[in-house]
């Protein structure tokens, strides 16, 4: 029997459109999905900008009217890598046609809006996935593993941070992260959100949060144009910054143990440096994105003479998602963790499974996100509410 094809149309072409795009080129190739996907239809709004890209990722067509493309009877698959306020509007509008929708994070600009978009799609009947990316890899997901395999015990600690630098020169510009009305928030939603994301994956609910933000670049130039990456240029004038840089926050979990986190753009040296540890009765691990191959254990059972962390070099065929790529120790990187987002939702839809982490994930870290900000707004410890899916009359 031949394998499915499923249509994708994908919005935006920049950093995330990119990220994408090479997930959908690989996949079929890599990690041979029940689904193959058939890069149809790339969108933006510049046409010159979006053919170049297309060309250059290979797409088969492009559109700069997202509106008429997600109601195109060949599309399958809605893939949104826009800004952060466009999300929801281009979600419910895929779902009205019945598309399955993956969303980049964080899925929406508040936790009122998440709910929205879950709720639609559950009663939509399609798959819904919010690109948490780094659940995916390898070494995350073994840390996954290994604490549903009890090598932990009761955890006691989370320790996550989320460190970049790209934005320390006062004269960076006004890109549409900085802009409250298109992100949301700054570092908070932008990379807090990775790692609220993990720490609710890997340790589980969290019930309370005591949160501070700063903003420490207050105005900044005007944008005169962007690249495909993070990169920008200045233009005459200047604007306020309407988001935060940093931010700091406590968190009680729901299971008794401890965290914290700490998200900034203001960590000089540190480009992408995201990590973890957790600790708990029988064990600790550790994870840093910089060294994404790798984890580090420590067993508290060991014998007393041997004991201090080990690393695991998470390249094995018997880790997560590595038997689709190379044999132990040759090393994956930064764009693997979107081939196999990309490749678990194909499997999803062909299968009719349950993909992860879906629009109520998606919405439970928005409902972190939004208590660290109500926190750090009145200076005081705010309760978390749970996010339950609600079924939907349609
Ligand atoms: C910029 O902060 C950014 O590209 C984020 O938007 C991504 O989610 C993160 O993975 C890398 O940094």
């Amino acid at each position: 029997m031949s394998t499915p094809q499923l249509n994708i149309a994908l919005i935006g072409y920049k950093f995330m459109g990119k990220a994408h795009s090479n997930a959908f080129r690989q996949v079929a190739r890599m990690m041979n999905p029940a689904a193959e996907p058939v890069m149809k239809t790339l969108v933006g709004r510049n046409a010159e900008a979006v053919q170049a890209a297309a060309a250059q990722f290979g797409w088969q067509k492009t559109d700069t009217d997202w509106r008429k493309v997600v109601r195109r009877k060949e599309i399958d698959i809605v893939d949104i890598c826009t800004a952060n306020d466009t999300h929801m509007e281009i979600t419910l509008a895929a779902l009205r046609a019945g598309k399955h929708v993956i969303c980049e994070k964080p899925l929406a600009m508040n936790l009122k809006q998440a709910v929205k978009m879950a709720q639609a799609a559950d009663a939509a009947g399609v798959k819904h996935m919010v690109m948490h990316n780094y659940r995916a890899c390898p070494a995350v997901a073994l840390a996954k593993q290994m604490i549903e395999e009890g090598r932990l015990g009761r955890i006691y600690h989370w320790r996550g941070t989320y460190l970049q630098d790209w934005i320390m020169d006062p004269d960076f510009p006004l890109v549409w992260r900085l802009d409250k009305h298109a992100a949301g928030s700054g570092a908070h939603g932008d990379i807090n959100a990775h790692i609220i994301d993990i720490a609710l994956w890997l340790v589980g609910a969290i019930d309370e949060v005591c949160a501070t933000m700063e903003t420490f670049i207050k105005e900044r130039p005007l944008l005169g144009g962007t690249d495909a990456g993070l990169g920008a240029q200045a233009a005459a004038g200047k604007g306020a910054v309407t988001v935060d840089d940093a931010v700091i926050s406590l968190a009680r979990f729901r299971n008794g143990a401890l965290g914290t986190f700490e998200a900034t753009r203001f960590a000089g040296g540190r480009k992408n440096g995201w990590g973890f540890e957790i600790n708990g009765e029988k064990g600790s691990i550790a994870f840093n994105f910089e060294r994404m191959n790798e984890l580090q254990y420590f067993n508290r059972e060991d014998p007393a003479h041997l004991q201090g962390f080990r690393t695991i070099l998470a390249t094995d065929a018997s880790h997560p998602y590595m038997a689709s790529w190379w044999p132990a120790g040759h090393i994956i990187g930064y764009e693997h963790t979107f081939t196999h987002m990309v490749g678990n939702f194909l499997n999803a839809v062909a299968h009719d499974e349950h993909p992860h982490p879906d629009f109520w994930d998606g919405a439970r870290v928005h409902a972190v996100l939004d208590a660290m900000s109500k926190s750090a707004a009145a200076r005081r410890w705010v309760g978390v509410p749970e996010v339950v899916p609600q079924p939907v009359l349609v």
